[in-house]
């Protein structure tokens, strides 16, 4: 069924977090978030989100980068043009058109789920998705004190996440673990992200990390070096998990192909979409290797594409997907995303397009700017 895009409307809305998130490389408290609403020749609308944050601290790139790429280079090749099917979409975008990913990924996505309310069918089953439940972790800022750190995570087992990932990096990481440790025992669900904040001189002080029973150490390293990455992992028992450095399926194949890693948090931003992150999966899948659902701290439009994504087979481990109450006092979606007591997270198979429907007038009260992309 081809569908034809009219128009792409960016907006930018502005929303706190209930509390700052800090990680290695910033800390984000008023997140400045691109939506985009992209409707087709026939009226038929989808909302999407882009998952670049205000600095270029996690990626190159930014809410501001992003809003240029799309109006300047991304929108002008789908707009008005006929779209086949939302699985290629990624492969116009990719010739002759360097990074700008999470700018790709959010129009990329949009499309996927205009597909799904032109089908009348949820964006769960055009995906392929098999799951009901997905289960979910929370990713926890660094924070002041070891004992401030130990009292966030009981608090979070006590909701029943499934996954407690802890953000560290260097002077605050062995002595937050080692507290950690001792006071809830070794085989509490933990696992430590340190968004590339070592390097090879720490290859000795990362080995002390293999005493915490760690379920895995996500990008210890930086973004662009599966090399060391794999020098690294031959001298640990605790898997590594990349995150930043896998940015499309030839990455994921070089993790496995060096053993730079045997986890992989996949996001679909980071990768350019949807059907990158499903390519990655089936690889990963077919090497063995477990995958889960990363998270960047999304609203409930981001998160609704989360959702589906991580109910494919192969999302084995729980994915940063935290319920919306973890990050905003409300969201824009309704119903809003909740998590129950097992710490598991309902996708919504039945209701056709992403699952949720969005606050418009709530979404208006919080945008700062906006503006409607044409083919003319
Ligand atoms: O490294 O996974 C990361 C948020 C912003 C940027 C990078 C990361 C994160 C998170 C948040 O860990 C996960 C979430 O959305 O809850
Ligand atoms: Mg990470």
């Amino acid at each position: 069924m081809t569908l034809k895009l009219r128009s792409i409307s960016l907006r930018e809305i502005q929303m706190p977090l209930l509390e700052p998130f800090r990680i290695s490389s910033g800390t984000a408290s008023l997140r400045r978030i691109l939506l985009l609403e992209t409707m087709d020749v026939d009226g038929v609308t989808a909302w999407s989100e882009c998952v670049a944050g205000e600095k270029p601290y996690y990626s190159p790139e930014t809410v501001d980068t992003a809003w240029l790429a799309i109006k300047q280079w991304i929108a002008p090749r789908v707009l008005n043009k006929p779209i086949s099917s939302p699985s290629i979409i990624h492969q116009d975008l990719d010739t002759s058109l360097r990074g700008h990913r999470m700018a790709k990924a959010a129009v990329e996505m949009s499309i996927w789920g205009l597909t799904a309310e032109r089908e009348r069918v949820s964006l769960v089953s055009l995906i392929g998705g098999s799951r009901h439940k997905v289960a979910t972790g929370i990713s926890i800022g660094i924070q002041k004190t070891p004992q401030q750190l130990l009292e966030k995570i009981r608090e979070a087992l006590g909701k029943g996440y499934r996954k407690v990932k802890v953000k560290v990096q260097p002077g605050a990481d062995l002595d937050y673990l080692e507290s950690v440790r001792a006071a809830l025992g070794q085989d509490a669900p933990l696992m430590a992200d340190a968004n590339s904040a070592y390097t090879t001189a720490d290859f000795d002080h990362l080995t002390k990390f293999d005493q915490f029973n760690l379920m895995m150490i996500e990008q210890p390293l930086a973004c662009d070096d599966l090399v060391r990455h794999a020098d690294l992992q031959r001298q640990l028992t605790t898997p590594l998990c990349l995150d930043e450095s896998i940015t499309d399926v030839d990455r994921a194949d070089d993790m496995l192909r060096l053993g730079s890693g045997r986890i992989v948090n996949i996001k679909a931003g980071r990768v350019g979409g949807l059907a990158t992150a499903q390519a990655i999966h089936d690889r990963c899948a077919s090497a063995g290797v477990p995958v889960w659902c990363g998270g960047m701290l999304e609203s409930g439009i981001g998160r609704a594409y989360n959702v589906a994504l991580a109910s494919l087979p192969n999302f084995t481990l729980p994915g940063d997907i935290s319920p919306s109450s973890r990050y905003w006092k409300q969201d824009i979606v309704s119903p809003e995303w909740t998590m129950d007591t097992a710490g598991l997270l309902t996708v919504p198979h039945e209701s056709p397009g992403i699952g949720v429907a969005v606050d418009r007038d709530y979404v208006d009260s919080l945008t700062v700017r906006s503006e409607i992309l044409t083919a003319d």
